[in-house]
């Protein structure tokens, strides 16, 4: 009777998630929140310019990392070092039997991406982006980033539950 009970809620909170995320367009009493706006800023400048490069054509590539993401949690290699001005793409494989993903980013964005869909519980649809894709079991996707000089970023997985197990990894910039 507990379990159904918490099923129900879970169901009405998902389908509030959803009115809300529907009427969020037309809303004119809605107050901008400034979490929101910065990670829109990000997506919606046009340039795809971030603080460790850009994203560019497969084509150009100088050097190919292999990454795969597997059920353990954990991308394997775990850590990967790249060179300023080198344009590197990432083949990224679900080696596993259940969905995961590879976001490229700053500490900042890692943890304000993981926020976001902690707060969907999962629900939200995600789509590719410069800096992220989805993969289903056994798919092999491609990223080709430009990188430029930086501290160390990260690449992780945010399925429900497993950036926060640690299936994560860093990506070194050698300048
Ligand atoms: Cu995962």
């Amino acid at each position: 009777m507990k379990t159904y009970r918490s099923r129900l809620i879970v169901a009405v909170m998902t389908v509030g998630l959803i009115i809300a995320a529907c009427s969020s367009d037309g809303g004119t009493d809605e107050v901008p929140d400034p979490t929101m706006a910065e990670g829109m800023d990000m997506q919606d400048q046009g340039t795809d310019d971030f603080s460790f490069g850009s994203p560019v054509d497969g084509a150009e590539a100088d050097q190919v990392i292999e990454i795969t993401a597997t059920d353990s949690l954990s991308f394997s290699p775990e850590s990967v070092v790249v060179e300023s001005g080198q344009i590197v793409t990432f083949r990224v494989t679900n080696g596993g039997a259940i969905p995961h993903d590879f976001t490229l980013g700053t500490q900042e964005m890692q943890d304000e991406h993981e926020a976001e869909m902690v707060e969907m519980s999962g629900n939200m649809e995600m789509h590719d982006e410069p800096n992220m894709f989805s993969l289903e079991p056994g798919e092999t996707k491609e990223m080709t980033w430009h990188f430029k000089d930086s501290g160390p970023i990260i690449f992780g997985c945010h399925q429900p539950g497993h950036y926060a197990a640690g299936m994560k990894g860093s990506v070194v910039i050698n300048s």
